[in-house]
């Protein structure tokens, strides 16, 4: 049976090199959900560095159309470092496994919070702005196929993502109210609602922190946090280009080459 440190360097590997491994699982059917977090964990920590520092959490597998999509019924968290960050709207398909895009929303935090079963109004009022985002998800399992203790360890798929350049006021809508529509290569090919996220998407950063609060964790001020697909997510190649409109709060592309 491989330790836990066995599983680090595999994963960890596995990320900065691009290459798909087999599921973890298969050789250690019993993993915790404890051990799987702290694979994810201990895997990040080998990439942080002076150029790469943590800077906030993700949400996955908040909304029904991303669980069925990968056939794990369970919400999970990962974590994101700088060069996650995208400061362009380009991908190379050649630096990924089996990349996949899909529309979130990003809440930044202009307060430290933490705990357990917070009210929306507790965390809004740590909130400081909400963006819109697109993620780009590669998971480093064969065949994108892993089981819910595979993809913690994973850190939740986390490759790239983008941000708006529009900070948006917590005010500035009904964020369960919004919609996009994601168009792939100029076809519509994914609606989805804000709702679409634990009914709301501030429920998402609720349910972050009941799992980070069992660990003692919580959002720093500073940090961000995706709040998890409102739709599927489109699998790409090179060539594609993938658009999440939201209406009148603007839209972002990501264009693979
Ligand atoms: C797991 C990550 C899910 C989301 O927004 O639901 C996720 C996966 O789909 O590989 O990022
Ligand atoms: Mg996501």
């Amino acid at each position: 049976m491989s330790t836990i440190y066995e599983f680090v360097e595999r994963v960890a590997t596995a990320q900065s090199e691009k290459t798909a491994i087999e599921k973890i699982t298969n050789s250690n059917p019993t993993l915790t959900l404890e051990e799987a977090y702290e694979i994810q964990r201990l895997s990040i920590e080998k990439s942080i560095s002076a150029s790469n520092a943590f800077i906030g959490w993700k949400m996955g597998l908040t909304s029904k159309a991303k669980q069925l999509q990968v056939g794990v019924e369970s919400t999970i968290y990962g974590r994101l470092t700088n060069n996650m960050l995208m400061n362009h709207n380009e991908i190379t398909a050649a630096d990924h496994i089996h990349p996949r895009i899909e529309p979130e929303v990003a809440f930044t935090f202009k307060s430290a919070i933490a705990g357990e079963n917070l009210t929306a109004y507790e965390v809004w009022s740590a909130v400081e702005y909400v963006y819109l985002a697109l993620e780009v998800i590669d998971s480093r399992y064969e065949n994108f196929a892993f089981s819910l203790m595979d993809v913690i360890a994973d850190n939740a798929s986390s490759t790239k993502f983008l941000m708006g350049s529009q900070p948006y006021a917590p005010t500035t809508t009904d964020w369960a109210q919004i919609k996009v529509d994601v168009y792939h290569n100029g076809e519509r090919k994914y609606e989805g609602v804000g709702a679409a996220i634990l009914d709301h998407p501030i429920h998402s950063v609720i349910e972050l922190l009941n799992l980070l609060s069992k660990e003692g964790r919580g959002i720093q001020p500073g940090q961000l946090v995706l709040a998890g697909a409102m739709t599927d997510a489109v699998a790409v190649k090179a060539g594609d280009t993938v658009t999440a409109d939201y209406g009148v709060l603007g839209s972002l592309t990501i264009n693979v080459k």
